[in-house]
């Protein structure tokens, strides 16, 4: 790996996001990923290269080390907001088809639940694992979830749900998707949500974490 694209991962593993951030102190001054992603492009390391192997490896890393508790949400926050800030460099490739992602992720907080800072670090990992990710929001109802799956055909859906109340909708808005599109894949998350639950429900996977959510979308198209 190029010297650019090593540095990078760094700043995205331990959450430096440009030169004027003063997080992590002992990385104080140096360029950030927003800066070395912009020099990386202009190096002319491809936008492929630079997910593949610099966001990505970097993402994983912080993912696993969130699922064995050895960091906590705000640095794993941090690391999201870093890998952002080296993505808005790459996204105009993306977006023009001159590079290419692994697919596509709605996501979204079921109806009737507004909880969504769980929802938001899947999201942010998935992208940071080489996806295309379709935010909802919070509070999304069945229709909402529908339209996003017929304007993205293929795409696998997450639902995340926070209350034992709105765990209801999960299961309303899985029975619909798994009617109208019966072939598609849903993964499903949150904390009152249990692997038991997704089965009885009818959903295809469920996962604790974000890294979970990331390895199982990987080992759909692996
Ligand atoms: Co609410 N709240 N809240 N709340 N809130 C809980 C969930 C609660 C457990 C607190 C408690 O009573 N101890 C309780 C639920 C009880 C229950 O259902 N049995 C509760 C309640 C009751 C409520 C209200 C009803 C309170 C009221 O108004 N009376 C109300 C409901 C509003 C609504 O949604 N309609 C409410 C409101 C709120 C706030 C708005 C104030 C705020 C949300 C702010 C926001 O999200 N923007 C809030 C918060 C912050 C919490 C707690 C404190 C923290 C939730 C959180 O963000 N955790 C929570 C108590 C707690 O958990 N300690 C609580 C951190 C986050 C990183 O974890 O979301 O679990 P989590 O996500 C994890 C995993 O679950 C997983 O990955 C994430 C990272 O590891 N994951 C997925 C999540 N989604 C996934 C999807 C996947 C895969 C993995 O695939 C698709």
């Amino acid at each position: 790996m190029s010297e650019i694209l090593q540095k990078l991962a760094k700043c995205v593993e331990f959450g430096k996001i440009d030169k004027i951030s003063p997080y992590p102190p002992d990385m104080k001054g140096q360029d950030g990923a927003d800066e070395l992603a912009k020099l990386a492009l202009e190096s002319g390391v491809r936008p492929d290269d630079i997910l593949e192997n610099a966001l990505i490896p970097a993402m994983a890393v912080v993912g696993n080390k969130f699922s064995r508790k050895e960091i906590y949400v705000p640095q794993m926050l941090m690391a999201a907001k870093a890998m952002n800030s080296a993505m808005k460099h790459l996204k105009p490739f993306f977006q023009s088809g001159e590079a290419t992602r692994k697919g596509k992720f709605i996501i979204g907080t079921v109806s009737g639940d507004l909880h969504d800072i769980g929802k938001n670090l899947v999201a942010m990992m998935i992208e940071g694992g080489g996806w295309e990710v379709i935010d909802l929001g919070v509070d999304v109802g069945t229709d909402k979830f529908l339209k996003a799956i017929d304007e993205n055909p293929g795409a696998i859906i997450g639902l995340s749900a926070l209350l034992t109340t709105t765990m209801e909708n999960m299961k309303k808005t899985v029975t619909a998707i798994r009617e109208k599109y019966s072939g598609s894949k849903i993964l499903v998350g949150g904390a009152p949500v249990t692997m038991d639950y997704c089965e009885r429900i009818g959903a295809d996977f469920y996962s604790p974490d974000p890294q979970g959510a990331v390895d199982y979308l990987n080992q759909l198209v692996s």
